[in-house]
């Protein structure tokens, strides 16, 4: 089996589709606590275990919430919005020219080892999207967060537009030496996705063996 053939194996085993008999996969537990959203701080309505990318230029543009009205499964999802009304580019730093924004659920887990691989997945809905939203993870040297050794995007490889069903999405990375975190992300960019609806539910990272 060439690089590509063993790629392609294992991306189809992440997401789900028949594999050989011959091969002798398996998933570890899931890493990503409260990935299915099921858990809410009541007080600030965000899900336990994440935090949201919210900027006072864009707050009244921008909706990050838990949301029980559309779930994949259980009770709630993690749902973005970016209204119309949402600014092309914004003024976050005024040492630098205006900025595009991702803004994302992103939560983070210390128990991927370097060296293994893992597969990241989970359900996405979107409605009105111009591109793809996205899962990603990067690998973390340190807490501080600068400096990022790898990232990854499901949407590379198992891209949801548009206005699409529930879909599920995945990909597989191997974790570069030195990784101290892993951080997750679920989310849309501005200005491409102003107007656009996305919904994310059962976020997942296990080990592949
Ligand atoms: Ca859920």
């Amino acid at each position: 089996m060439n690089r590509i053939q063993g790629i392609s194996l294992l991306l189809a085993f992440a997401i789900g589709f028949a594999i050989p008999r011959s091969s002798s996969c398996s998933l570890g537990p899931n890493l990503i606590a409260n990935g299915g959203f099921e858990n809410t701080k009541e007080e600030v309505g965000t899900p336990e275990g994440w935090g949201a990318t919210r900027v006072p230029q864009t707050a009244d543009y921008v909706s990050l919430e838990v949301v029980d009205s559309c779930s994949y499964s259980g009770d709630y999802s993690a749902f973005i919005e970016i209204d119309s009304g949402h600014p092309i580019e914004i003024e976050l730093d005024p040492y630098y020219v205006p900025n595009k924004i991702a803004y994302c659920w992103s939560t983070r887990t210390s128990e991927c080892r370097p060296g293994r691989l893992y597969v990241l997945s989970g359900w996405i809905k979107t409605q009105d999207l111009n591109s793809p939203a996205f899962l990603m993870v990067q690998c973390l040297a340190d807490s501080t967060d600068f400096q990022v050794l790898k990232f990854v995007y499901t949407s590379d490889e198992t891209p949801v537009s548009g206005t699409s069903d529930w879909t599920r999405v995945a990909t597989v990375f191997n974790v570069p030496e030195n990784t101290a975190g892993v951080r997750v992300m679920a989310g849309i960019s501005s200005p491409k996705h102003i107007g656009g609806q996305v919904w994310f539910d059962n976020v997942e990272i296990r080990e592949l063996r």
